[in-house]
């Protein structure tokens, strides 16, 4: 009868497929309503003689059984894996995924080339506060309470007294309050006025530049800006002082450069005049200097400031300054 028993089991153990199976089989054989538990609970009905040979027998086709089946799941967990393994493998050889090289922001760039020039000049960077006093952005630089400039529809009021800085002046001011002359510096950053269409932005970029020292004249601002504009624009650029104003200079001046984009032939981009307005500038009036507590018969000095966006729009011909701000890659990548 273990002979039997034996047979079947090898046959059952033989068409085995999977790891369930094998736990079906094992459950059959050894679980505790199982063939061989039934047979060693039946020993007890054998006469005292016969149960010991059975006994022995029952038992060492348990453990025959229980090897067995050990041996199967372990050959069974073994091809599982492999399959596994296999469906899982990855092809090596195939070439990666680029995540793509980043690059920088168009208003960046024409920032940093900016700020280059300058520095090479002597001119080191001052930074300051966006969110400013009324007193910084307008007050000490004699703007005075009715002007244009502090209207409503300009300026971003936090309350009375604190406002959004409209242009990077304020830098300057808290410079000069702090510091004896001479000074030379630029101002980069972002401002703010209440403005948008196709050529303004509520947010903008500016670079601020000033210099002040004993004996410091206009000649001194058309050599330093001349130089900014050759480098900038190119060695054969034409550069075109016109005589403006500004309540913080005194004389004040607009600065033109010839257009490159027509060779001054006249076109849409200069509105057929030939000329591109690229800077503001002027001698630092007198008023502003008493109001930071220098005396202005000891020093004088030069101001000028220019719109990044305006300078790298004219550069590479954009004609929607929203597109600086929508960050669409399509576009930025074109830098
Ligand atoms: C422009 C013109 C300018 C200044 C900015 C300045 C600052 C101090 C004193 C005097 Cl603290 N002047 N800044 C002077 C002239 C022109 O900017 O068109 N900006 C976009």
């Amino acid at each position: 009868m273990s002979a039997d028993l034996s047979n079947t089991f090898h046959d059952e153990l033989q068409s085995l497929k999977d790891l369930s199976g094998l736990v079906q089989l094992r459950v059959k054989y050894l679980g505790k309503k199982g063939i061989l538990t039934a047979e060693l609970k039946s020993l007890s009905s054998l006469p005292a003689e016969e149960r010991k040979a059975a006994g022995k027998r029952v038992n060492d086709l348990k453990n025959l059984i229980e090897s067995e089946l050990d041996a199967k799941e372990a050959s069974l967990k073994a091809e599982a894996l492999k399959a596994q393994l296999l469906s899982e493998s990855i092809d090596i050889s195939l070439p990666g995924k680029s995540a793509g090289f980043g690059r920088q922001h168009p208003l960046s760039r024409v920032m940093s080339e900016i700020a280059d020039i300058f520095v090479k000049m002597g001119f080191s960077i001052e930074e300051g506060p966006e969110v400013e006093l009324d007193k910084y952005n307008f007050e000490l630089l004699n703007i005075p309470k009715d002007h244009p400039a502090r209207d409503m529809q300009d300026t971003f009021y936090v309350s009375d007294e604190i406002v959004l800085r409209t242009h990077t002046s304020p830098v300057q001011v808290r410079v000069m309050q702090r510091q004896k002359p001479p000074l030379r510096f630029i101002a980069p950053g972002r401002v703010y006025r209440c403005d948008a269409d196709i050529t303004h932005s509520p947010m903008f970029h500016q670079i601020e530049g000033l210099m002040i020292d004993r004996d410091i004249t206009f000649s001194n601002l058309k050599a330093v800006l001349r130089t900014f504009v050759h480098q900038m624009f190119g060695a054969d650029t034409a550069v075109r002082f016109r005589p403006s104003f500004f309540p913080f200079t005194e004389p004040s001046a607009e600065i033109d450069i010839g257009c490159f984009l027509c060779k001054q032939a006249g076109c849409r981009v200069c509105k057929s005049t030939g000329w591109l307005e690229v800077l503001g500038a002027g001698m630092v009036n007198p008023a502003v200097l008493e109001n930071v507590g220098y005396d202005p018969d000891e020093y004088s000095g030069f101001a000028f400031g220019m719109g990044i966006e305006r300078i790298a729009m004219l550069k590479y011909a954009i004609d929607d300054i929203r597109l600086f701000f929508d960050n669409d890659a399509r576009f930025l990548r074109q830098f």
